[in-house]
């Protein structure tokens, strides 16, 4: 029904990029290239989200979870095609990315984020409106389950060191993916820019300044490529 409403739960905005989940910038990015009206809701706790995880949206009273399944059925039930005219080849290639950046080159920016070089700026962004008293019990119990999810993920059986060179391998791709080109498949923004953006903007633009957020920084493309879709999309 194209008139019911739509929300977005996704957290508050921090780190200086519209949101410091990725997932949560793709989705939002995918509502406003679909052109379907919603309203924002920022949650601090993904524990009442029907997977448990954060992005969700509330079609009509009826939540659901992920990113990737929620465009999906707007996508089907909506009618909305924004990779119209690509081959079938450019659009299994750009599943390939997909999976790439939700599958692994985030988690790489979570090892760096909680485990790493990031800890001091996310420390101070994600806890701020902590209770002081309740504080380090807080980052204590948040640290140690990203840990855990890191571990069972299997990024958090590297070092540090090989974390990094394998993100920069990973970030070498995305930079030769965008290329010189205004959006990954040329002059119009498809869908797989909602997802190659999520991840360059939390590298490129993110308040945090780790190895891994310079060597981003260090392709120009990148960082001209995000700044794009920011100043067109998401001008405050
Ligand atoms: N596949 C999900 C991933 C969402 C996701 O991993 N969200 C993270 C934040 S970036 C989350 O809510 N984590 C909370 C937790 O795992 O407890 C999607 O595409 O929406």
């Amino acid at each position: 029904m194209s008139g019911s409403e739509i929300t977005l739960v996704q957290f508050p905005r921090h780190l200086g990029v519209p949101n410091a989940s990725p997932f949560c910038v793709k989705l939002e990015l995918w509502l406003m290239l679909a052109g379907i009206p919603f309203k924002n809701d920022f949650k601090d706790m993904p524990f009442k989200a029907p997977k448990k995880k954060i992005p969700y949206v509330i079609i009509d009273g009826q939540e659901m979870g992920d990113s990737t399944l929620v465009i999906e059925h707007l996508a089907k039930t909506r009618g909305i095609d924004l990779d119209e005219g690509l081959s079938e080849k450019d659009k299994a290639l750009d599943q390939a990315i997909w999976a790439m950046v939700d599958e692994r080159t985030y988690w790489y920016g979570v090892y760096d984020r909680w485990l790493g070089a990031g800890w001091p700026v996310i420390s101070e962004a994600f806890f701020s409106t902590t209770p002081s008293l309740l504080r380090p019990a807080f980052k204590a119990f948040a640290v140690r389950a990203v840990k855990k999810q890191l571990w069972k993920q299997g990024t958090g059986r590297h070092s540090a060191d090989e974390v990094l060179e394998m993100a920069k391998r990973d970030i070498a791709a995305l930079a030769a993916i965008v290329g010189d080109r205004p959006y990954v498949h040329g002059d119009k923004i498809r869908t797989i820019d909602t997802v190659v953006f999520s991840i360059v903007v939390n590298l490129t633009h993110v308040t945090v300044n780790t190895p891994m957020t310079q060597a981003a920084r260090a392709h120009a493309n990148l960082v001209a490529y995000a700044q794009r879709i920011l100043d067109q999309y998401f001008p405050d």
